[in-house]
């Protein structure tokens, strides 16, 4: 390192490039003749790797100084995109590298294109840790997140016959820069048994002992924040302990794989990230996984805290842990066992450490998705934290029964165990028992968690338990690094870039939303960026589309309750509608592209044939001459954070259309309309919001509320589902053959009848057909449509995660993020 110009500080061109030249030789072992894109990329992320290592150390030997309390954000997923170009432009060394380069022979924008994009995590959820531990960064607050490395991140997808096919996602095949292993290890156990034994003192102790034991061992990967500020992901990766992993007596009598099956199972415990989105499997490794992933954060975290030597009682004044859904939710009996088995506290006063340091946010309120495990798996691998579970449980309902005297009911509707067989435990009400603070993330989402999921709770705990923080996206990753003309337009209008890091300031564009020279120079930008998404189109999927058409974009996880089938129903009205008119009638209508995105777990029947209809359809109308450009399909396949880049700042309309009371937030409706893409949504989610800041007439919302929904699907149930007379054609031309082999289409089509319908699809179908033809008539006024991209833009500055993370702070964790001073 010391040879690297750039751990000297310097950063003028000729210094970059000769740090790059030195990674190529020292780093790669490369001569600098007959280089390859990648070999350049790595040396030039190995070089901006310096940096960053230089920052990251001198932030944390600040916070080991400062001892400041700390943030420690749980979650089984981080979806953090590429880095080079984040790092880059976070630390103001783009222009710079772009000449390093440049001088080289090579262009910037290939070589970060040769980045893999490590996708350890399935989409909403993951990204929005990406973007938080942004936040926490560039406001120099001590947070820290903590995960695992999975070996293996979110399948790679792609179609065939217009079948999705799942890759493994092999992203360390390569050397991965952004990475920098420790030596720091903890022991991990399952399954054994739990004795008594006396202590020092002579009390009786019980005490979890096994010999399976697994060993995590840390990755630290920087997260750059404002100049010279550093944060950090610790993810673990399982190994086998010390000595443990290979049995030579086995080896030596012949016996192969009984020598390395121990070694196996510590490397299987890490390898795969599980691709469920909403969808719980109850999978024992999973389960495994989980505990793994909280019991060596915690040791570290607790490890971290002694150094101090601070009174126990101390602990939640130094440490928050924020749950990220239920995934880490064993974090809570094992902080409590390590303080009473291993620290020797009281159970009551350690309870309260435990209580005052969790924070639990809720993402979803779909049954299917809420975390149960068998009481007789969860006794097998961790005999100890079920037996702490069921008392936490005990003392949980008798306090319960002293408040709520004599209410059985209430009992067995609140117990963390499920009476139902097998017994279960519902591990979102062991977070909310352990939780001081349970957060929802969007206004409405946030009121269903409270009178849907877990109202009786609220009525025990009083309301003040249960708040709302609604997402927020990071906008130097979603409008300063992924849209560059929107960018410069942006800061030229306002005079600086202030406005990136006090995200409000965007309302100052407001004022020239109908001034004609800026909504020229506003869709100027719209247009270049659909030109690049169309390259891509064309490179990925051989399709040309017209950039002038209107881009009409849905890309999000596959998943009924997002209603892509609806969606592509839709279509398939429009083609028919199309194929009805006259010529001239067609030429009125604004040719449209409508773009898909996005990946069904792989054991999800019906989200997979979801992508094949959308596939079918495409195949038809895009080769239908009468149809030619007034109407293209398109899926593209292998929706990742870096295509996002791509994609959300190309968006004429982006679609959220959940059932509404489905969707928790949603994210992306964020960052299309940050980017100036107006949106066709359901009342849902963030939309709500979105639509109160940015105003109603900049938003086309439609279809049945969230307070409707139940009643509708009651009187289905009794009344059956009358189809909508648009939908039923719609429905008859797929079943006679239209779009290839209806028999495939049964199963989906049942859905809307048999199925009762249950995500109100022909119900909204109506009310989502005259909403897209108001669209439609919009796009045609195109002063109107640039005003409201520009007032859409203008509105956002609510949804920055800086924001977001401000409050938590605030509001949960009690930390006042300038305590550390300015970031010197
Ligand atoms: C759930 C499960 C269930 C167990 C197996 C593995 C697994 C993996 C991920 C999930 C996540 C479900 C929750 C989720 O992703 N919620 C999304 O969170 C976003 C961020 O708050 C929010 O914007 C989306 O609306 C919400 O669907």
């Amino acid at each position: 390192l010391e040879q690297s110009p750039l751990a000297n500080q310097q950063t003028d061109v000729a210094s970059l490039q000769a740090s790059i030249a030195y990674h190529m030789n020292a780093s790669l072992f490369r001569t600098q003749h007959n280089l390859e894109k990648v070999a350049v990329y790595q040396a030039l992320a190995h070089s901006m790797a310096d940096k960053l290592l230089l920052d990251w150390n001198r932030t944390q030997q600040r916070y080991r100084k400062d001892n400041p309390k700390r943030v420690y954000y749980l979650s089984m997923e981080f979806l953090l995109g590429r880095a080079l170009d984040n790092a880059m432009l976070a630390l103001h060394m783009k222009t710079a590298y772009q000449e390093a380069v440049q001088g080289l022979g090579f262009r910037l924008e290939d070589l970060l294109e040769q980045e893999r994009d490590p996708a350890l995590g399935n989409g909403g959820l993951g990204r929005l840790a990406a973007c938080y531990m942004d936040a926490a960064a560039a406001l120099d607050l001590p947070m820290w997140g903590y995960g695992l490395r999975y070996q293996y991140g979110l399948f790679r997808q792609s179609v065939q016959q217009g079948f999705q096919v799942e890759a493994p996602d092999d992203w360390l095949m390569r050397h991965h820069p952004w990475e920098f292993p420790r030596d720091i290890k903890y022991d991990v156990q399952f399954y054994g048994y739990v004795a008594t034994k006396m202590n020092d003192k002579g009390e009786s102790r019980l005490f979890w002992e096994s010999d399976h034991k697994i060993r995590a061992v840390a990755y630290d990967v920087p997260v750059p924040g404002k100049d010279g500020f550093c944060g950090n992901i610790r993810l673990w990766a399982s190994q086998p302990p010390h000595h443990g992993g290979f049995d030579l007596d086995a080896f030596n009598q012949g016996n192969y794989d009984q020598s390395i099956a121990s070694l196996k199972d510590a490397f299987l415990l890490t390898s795969v990230l599980y691709p469920n989105d909403n969808h719980q499997a109850g999978k024992e490794l999973r389960l495994k996984q989980e505990y793994f992933f909280v019991s060596a954060s915690v040791q570290d975290v607790v490890h971290r805290f002694k150094r101090y030597r601070c009174p126990w009682s101390e602990f939640p004044n130094k440490v928050a842990f924020q749950l990220n859904d239920t995934h880490p939710t064993l974090a809570i009996p094992e902080l409590q066992r390590i303080l009473v088995d291993v620290e020797g506290l009281a159970w009551d006063d350690a309870w309260d450490i435990v209580t005052r340091t969790f924070a639990f946010t809720n993402h979803t309120v779909l049954p299917e998705a809420l975390e149960k495990w068998p009481i007789y798996v969860m006794e097998k691998v961790l005999p100890r934290h079920m037996q702490i579970i069921y008392d936490l449980n005990l003392f949980f309902l008798q306090k319960v029964e002293e408040k709520f005297p004599g209410d059985r009911d209430l009992l067995n509707r609140v117990s963390i165990i499920e009476e139902a067989s097998p017994q279960q435990v519902r591990m979102a009400f062991l977070a909310v028992v352990g939780s001081h603070s349970v957060n929802g993330v969007a206004a409405l989402h946030s009121e269903l968690v409270v009178k849907e999921l877990f109202n009786d709770f609220s009525l025990y705990y009083g309301k003040d338990k249960f708040i709302n923080i609604t997402n927020g996206i990071s906008p130097r990753r979603w409008l300063y690094q992924a849209n560059p003309g929107l960018r410069d337009l942006i800061t030229h209008t306002l005079g600086s870039e202030d406005w990136v890091a006090d995200l409000p300031q965007l309302q100052k564009l407001a004022p020239f939303a109908d001034n004609l020279e800026f909504q020229q120079q506003w869709m100027a930008i719209k247009y270049a960026n659909k030109v690049r998404l169309t390259q891509w189109i064309r490179d990925d999927c051989g399709l040309t589309v017209d950039p002038r058409a209107l881009f009409d974009i849905q890309v999000k996880r596959m998943h009924e309750y997002k209603r892509q089938f609806l969606n592509i129903l839709g279509v398939i009205h429009r083609y028919r509608v199309l194929l009805q008119m006259s010529p001239e009638a067609r030429r009125r209508v604004p040719p449209r592209v409508v773009i898909f995105g996005g990946k069904a777990a792989p054991g999800y029947a019906i989200a997979k044939l979801v992508i094949k209809l959308i596939n079918s359809v495409a195949d038809v109308v895009n080769n239908d001459p009468v149809i030619d450009d007034h109407l293209k399909v398109v899926y593209l396949p292998d929706y990742n954070v870096s295509l996002a880049e791509k994609i959300v700042p190309a968006s004429d309309i982006s679609q959220h259309i959940s059932t509404a009371g489905t969707e928790a937030s949603g994210t992306s409706n964020m960052k299309f309309v940050i980017n100036g893409g107006l949106i066709l949504g359901t009342v849902d989610g963030a939309n709500i919001e979105i639509r109160d800041e940015i105003g109603e007439d900049n938003i086309f919302l439609f279809g049945t509320l969230a307070d409707q929904v139940a009643d509708i699907r009651h009187a289905q149930k009794y009344h059956g589902v009358l189809l909508d007379a648009n939908l039923q054609s719609v429905l008859d031309a797929i079943q006679a053959g239209v779009f290839g082999d209806a028999s495939i289409f049964n199963p989906l089509i049942d859905t809307l009848t048999y199925g009762g319908d249950f995500y109100l699809i022909s119900e909204d179908f109506d009310a989502y057909i005259k909403r897209q033809n108001d669209v439609d008539a919009l796009f045609l006024q195109k002063a109107a449509w640039a005003a409201k991209s520009i007032r859409c833009t203008a509105g956002m500055g609510f949804f920055s995660s800086d924001r977001s993370i401000g409050q938590y702070a605030s509001r949960i964790w009690k930390v006042d993020k300038t305590a550390l001073g300015n970031g010197s």
